[in-house]
């Protein structure tokens, strides 16, 4: 049975969740509690050495790094395909995967993790900090916002680049600060498909 090492809110365990359900695989979900430091325990840190999670076991075969676990997940597991077959659209794909990777997770989650963290500790977020994670991910909205407008999602049908977005989307949204997204009509309407599929929502109400 695939093991996934993961935290119910962790953004990189959802992706992971999500590319599970997509392919309507079974999993064990082992919890390792983040608010406990559990990551960085001496059993985490063997299967992850950045003591972060997530990290798998399949059958044996351990891996860590959520956006590798999605692609040997898509590739090894039954189920629809995750990754365009055709070369353009998967260098596209891997295209998109970077930029998320490179221009806006980074600054999305200098804001989701201030906030998060002031609400861990019963504290205020620093605005300031929150203003410059939100402002440094507009110019990767506009770009978004742009490919969207003739096409549903980023590379034809789902994908694994779509997937790769979801998280820091969904945590936009929760927290209030998604107004970037909002504003543009195609990124918006982009979110309103991903997060309606199935397979997210059961990504986001993963349990302990
Ligand atoms: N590049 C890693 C990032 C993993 C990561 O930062 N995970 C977060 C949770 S989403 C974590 O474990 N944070 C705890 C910490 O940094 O101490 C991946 O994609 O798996």
């Amino acid at each position: 049975m695939l093991k996934v090492y993961g935290f119910p809110g962790s953004t990189c365990t959802r992706a992971v969740l999500c590319a599970l359900h997509e392919k309507g695989a079974p999993y064990e979900f082992v919890n390792v509690d983040l608010t406990k430091g559990e990551h960085k325990a001496p059993a985490h840190v063997a299967r992850q050495p950045f003591g972060v999670i997530p990290s798998i076991d399949h059958d044996g075969f351990t891996l860590y790094e959520s956006r590798a676990i999605t692609r040997y997940l898509d590739e090894v597991l039954p189920g629809a395909s995750l990754t365009p077959k055709d070369p353009k659209q998967r260098a596209m794909m891997e295209q998109w995967i970077s930029v998320e990777s490179s221009y806006f997770t980074p600054s999305a989650m200098k804001a989701i993790l201030n906030i998060w963290f002031a609400s861990l500790k019963g504290g205020q977020p620093d605005k300031d900090v929150v203003a410059a994670g939100v402002a440094g991910i507009v110019p990767a909205l506009d770009v978004l916002d742009r490919a969207l407008a003739d096409k549903e999602h980023l590379c034809g049908a789902f994908s694994l680049a779509d997937i790769a977005y979801a998280p820091y989307l969904q945590y936009l949204h929760d927290m209030g600060i998604a107004g970037g997204v909002t504003e543009r009509r195609h990124v918006a309407a982009w979110w309103a498909r991903v997060s309606a599929r199935p397979s997210w929502q059961k990504a986001i109400t993963q349990k302990v």
